[in-house]
């Protein structure tokens, strides 16, 4: 049987990962590719949801470091990675995923992406060379990024920082993107219509060359 591909869906907060993933579900079962499972990370196994709830839920009652922060991330990777990734794709089912390594280098890479190698140590320890089949990172400035998901009600432990946090972590994208093959830059600033057509553009055209 033919194996799945894995494509991942990148970007800040509030650059649209959620409404593209179901968007790539949507063009993917249009090209006849029915057997698809969308995931998200932290999360999607019992337990990376209770680290999920963890590192989003925190209400700063108890200062949470980097390491620990990174840990909890790679913790629950490997607990999606085990049980759903490996085992879907093995059976030929496609997954899309709401974020995956990348967001670690992003988020826990620090200033400067200062812990960006030891970050891709621990990767090269856990995973090997095992990689997304297509990385979608999806650009949107902080500024705009913000701006959307505020018009949520609840807001979480890591989108209470402020917006040089986030400048610094798309900083941190730029930087890691270089060193990663298959990744598509999509501009999510714009409206949604336009880069809907974008992905499908790209997805389509990534689709002839596998
Ligand atoms: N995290 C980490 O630190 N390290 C790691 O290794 C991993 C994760 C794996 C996950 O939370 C948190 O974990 C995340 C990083 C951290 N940080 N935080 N906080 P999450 O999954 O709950 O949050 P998220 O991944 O950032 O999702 P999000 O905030 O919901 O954003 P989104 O999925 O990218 O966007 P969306 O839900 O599709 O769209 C947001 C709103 O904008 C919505 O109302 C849309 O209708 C609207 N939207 C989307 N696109 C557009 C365009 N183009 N124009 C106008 N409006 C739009």
């Amino acid at each position: 049987m033919k194996s799945g591909k894995f494509i991942v869906l990148e970007g800040l907060d509030g650059s649209g990962k959620t409404k593209a993933a179901k968007y790539i579900k949507k063009i993917l079962k249009k090209k006849g590719i029915m057997k698809i499972k969308n995931v998200h990370e932290p999360g999607s196994t019992l337990i990376a949801e209770k680290i999920r709830k963890i590192i989003k839920k925190n209400q700063n009652k108890e200062k949470i470091y980097y390491k620990t922060e990174i840990l909890l991330m790679y913790a629950a990777r490997i607990q999606l990675i085990n049980n759903i990734i490996k085992p879907s794709l093995k059976k030929g089912k496609w997954i899309i995923g709401d974020r995956h390594n990348l967001s670690t280098l992003a988020y826990q890479g620090g200033k400067n992406g200062i812990h960006q190698n030891f970050i891709l140590k621990l990767k090269k320890k856990f995973f090997k060379k095992f990689e997304p089949n297509l990385t979608i990172f999806l650009d949107v400035k902080p500024k705009i990024g913000i701006k959307r998901f505020l018009k949520r009600n609840k807001i979480d432990r890591i989108e209470s920082k402020k917006k040089n946090f986030f400048l610094e972590v798309r900083n941190n994208y730029f930087k890691i993107i270089k060193l990663f093959k298959n990744i598509i830059i999509i501009d999510a600033n714009k409206n949604i219509k336009n880069v809907q057509k974008n992905i499908k553009k790209n997805i389509y055209k990534w689709l002839n060359t596998i």
